[in-house]
């Protein structure tokens, strides 16, 4: 695509926002200016492209699409049923499932359209069937509220959170929490990795309906062949969240016992993350839950988003091009530069490394809080976010980690010498800050001393280190 026809779009899309609110037009304008200038290290974003973006800024936002391609409880979706059908297409042919549905508007909403269908799969069709009824309208009361009761009584097993787990993995602050009854499996004090050996024995005593695989915060890969072993062995549906790691999936990096769709019944997704997307969720699954993942909308999920099912469709297209394998090598490559520099320099990181696109930086070998170094390298040009690591004393607000990581800056372009330059930078600015006092005397979590003109001279060296990697460098707003 020509730098002016990309140009020429959005360009005029701010004249047009420009003339009913000019300051949204300039917000727009501005948040790619910031993204342009910072090195983007959250592990959880990345740049969609042009087409991807452009793809949601249109007319299917205005229509009410409820209910699945071809069986909607509105009329005239012909139009969304062609992007709904394009994306889940590309998303069965991307990852080798059998059924897709790329409804969800979220990584959440995603996760309780997965759990509302194992649910409606083991307890209420079989309570349906005892009762010799078709649906739930037609149970006497008194069923209905032994329904509800065995619905809301349900056991589920995931990763804690602090090892990397999700908060929608079951956790009481999280309606997955307040749904289920929930155990968590950590990970080896000694080792920082997952003991399936410890997993297995949490499954055979807890017995629960759900086992949950996945993280957002583990740098390693997974044994999902290991993990589906456990599920059968209890009777459970095996799920899997693979959110963060949904591009190397797909950019066949994580393959064989890695890759969890051939291993669970049910597979969750947003698609914005290292799978370069709109912002938006997707479940995959057996055909045996197909039926029941596609009641999401209304069951669990608002009017379908037909704007960002069109986007997901373009997303997902580009992601089966040959040339996304490669990005999603470099992914990990990245990632592993920026571990092995952080470690040459003597950072502490949880695992020792990575195998995938994060790295989980303890700081408190740098004497700081979480927040203290998010925030210090924030000052400096570097954006990351806090993170708890394995047994963390500071909870989940301080933290004692920095959670980092390279879909964002592969986009760009950045290659390992960068990630290398990168860890240099990180290095200094942790190793210069110092942890504060509050007015007592007792060590602050949050406070934290560094000298402006060391934080400026690494934003400096920070946008020297972006200069040759233009971000959309197909887009000229000027
Ligand atoms: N917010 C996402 C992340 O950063 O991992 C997950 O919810």
């Amino acid at each position: 695509m020509s730098r002016n026809a990309e140009s020429t779009a959005f360009r005029s899309a701010l004249e047009v926002i420009r003339a009913v609110e000019p300051r949204v037009a300039d917000a727009i304008g501005a948040e790619l200016t910031d993204q342009r200038e910072s090195l983007k290290l959250i592990a959880s974003e990345n740049y969609a492209s042009p087409a991807t973006l452009l793809a949601m800024g249109n007319w299917f936002s205005d229509k009410y699409a409820e209910g699945t391609v071809g069986r909607r409880f509105y009329a005239g979706c012909q139009n969304v049923d062609t992007v709904e059908a394009l994306a889940a297409e590309h998303a069965r042919e991307l990852f080798g499932a059998a059924h897709a549905y790329v409804q969800p508007h979220s990584g959440i909403d995603a996760n309780l359209v997965a759990f509302w269908a194992v649910l409606a799969d083991r307890v209420e069709s079989p309570a349906l069937k005892k009762a010799q009824v078709r649906q739930v309208n037609d149970l006497t009361e008194a069923d209905w509220f032994a329904l509800r009761r065995e619905l809301g009584n349900q056991r589920m097993l995931g990763m804690s959170l602090d090892a990397g787990g999700h908060l929608t993995h079951g956790f009481r602050p999280n309606i997955s929490g307040k749904m289920f009854d929930q155990r968590s499996y950590g990970t080896d004090p000694a080792t920082g990795l997952i003991d399936y050996d410890r997993v297995a024995e949490a499954a055979r005593e807890f017995k629960p309906l759900i086992l949950v695989g996945g993280y957002s915060a583990y740098p390693r890969k997974v044994n999902f062949r290991i993990l589906r072993e456990i599920a059968d062995s209890v009777g459970a549906t095996f799920m899997v969240d693979m959110a963060h790691f949904a591009g190397l999936v797909a950019g066949k990096v994580f393959t064989g016992d890695f890759d969890p769709v051939p291993h669970a019944h049910i597979v969750t997704t947003t698609t914005h993350k290292s799978l370069r997307g709109p912002r938006g969720g997707m479940v995959l699954c057996q055909p045996e839950l197909a039926d029941q993942v596609d009641r999401g909308c209304p069951m669990v999920l608002g009017g379908p988003l037909p704007h960002v099912m069109a986007a997901k469709a373009v997303a997902l297209a580009e992601a089966r091009r040959p040339d996304f394998a490669d990005y999603a090598q470099r992914i990990v490559d990245n990632s592993q530069a920026l571990a092995d520099g952080l470690l040459r320099r003597g950072a502490k990181l949880v695992t020792g490394g990575t195998d995938n696109h994060l790295v989980l930086i303890d700081v408190s070998g740098y004497g700081l809080t979480g927040r203290q170094a998010e925030q210090a390298l924030l000052d400096s040009g570097i954006v990351t976010n806090r993170n708890s690591v394995p047994q963390d004393p500071n909870g989940a607000w301080y933290t004692s980690g920095i959670r980092i990581g390279t879909p964002a800056l592969t986009t760009r372009g950045l290659g390992t010498a960068e990630m290398d330059q990168t860890a240099e930078l990180i290095h200094t600015v942790l190793t210069q800050t110092t942890a504060g006092a509050n007015a007592d005397g007792t060590p602050s979590k949050a406070k934290y001393a560094l000298d402006p003109a060391l934080a400026d001279k690494i934003a400096r060296q920070a946008t020297d280190l972006l200069a040759p990697f233009p971000l959309y460098p197909t887009v000229d707003l000027a």
